[in-house]
């Protein structure tokens, strides 16, 4: 179902110009992190404090139509925001093209999470730097299509 309400944009003025001219563009523009050429995809949540709409960019991690998003922000020692988002409102969207879709997600574990985690480190090799660094389990959550989650994406 798509999340609709009041937008706040993330408190990373680069963050929220990449939303912003990725969504303008239809995923044709702004659609790598900065000049690394590694793809990126626009992740729609609601907060899990603000209820609002909160946007936010992640490497593009995607196998068999899941996706992995990384909750490393750069090593940092603690979570990011958007990780407390997605437990409290797992029903998110993702834009990896022209239009957002609707998905449901999970936070993996065990050898379910070391397969995403090799994944996204063949994606994005900085993660493994991340992962030394932060001095926490960096989590892994993993976005299913509504349409193959059962009981959700019926018309
Ligand atoms: N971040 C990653 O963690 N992993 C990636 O792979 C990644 C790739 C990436 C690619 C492109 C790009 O533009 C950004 C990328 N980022 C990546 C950065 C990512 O988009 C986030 O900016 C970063 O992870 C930090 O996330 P954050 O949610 O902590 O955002 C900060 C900057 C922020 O906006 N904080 C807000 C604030 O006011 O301080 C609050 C945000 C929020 O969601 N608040 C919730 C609410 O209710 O509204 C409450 C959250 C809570 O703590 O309960």
């Amino acid at each position: 179902m798509p999340i609709s309400g009041e937008y706040e944009p993330s408190t990373s003025a680069w963050v929220a110009d990449q939303v912003a001219e990725y969504e303008a563009s239809g995923g044709t523009r702004a659609n790598t992190l900065r000049d690394t050429g590694i793809p990126v995809v626009i992740v729609t949540m609601l907060g899990a404090k603000s209820g609002k709409v909160r946007k936010i960019g992640l490497m593009r991690v995607e196998h068999d139509g899941e996706y992995a998003l990384v909750a490393s922000k750069g090593g940092h020692p603690e979570h990011p925001g958007w990780y407390h988002n997605l437990v409290a409102h797992p029903q998110i969207m993702i834009q990896d093209g022209p239009e957002p879709r609707d998905y449901t997600v999970r936070e993996v574990e065990g050898a379910e999470r070391q397969e995403w985690w090799d994944r996204s480190v063949a994606v994005f090799p900085p993660y493994a730097d991340y992962a030394a660094r932060a001095g926490r389990l960096i989590p892994v959550l993993v976005a299913s299509p509504d349409s193959e989650v059962p009981g959700r994406g019926m018309a």
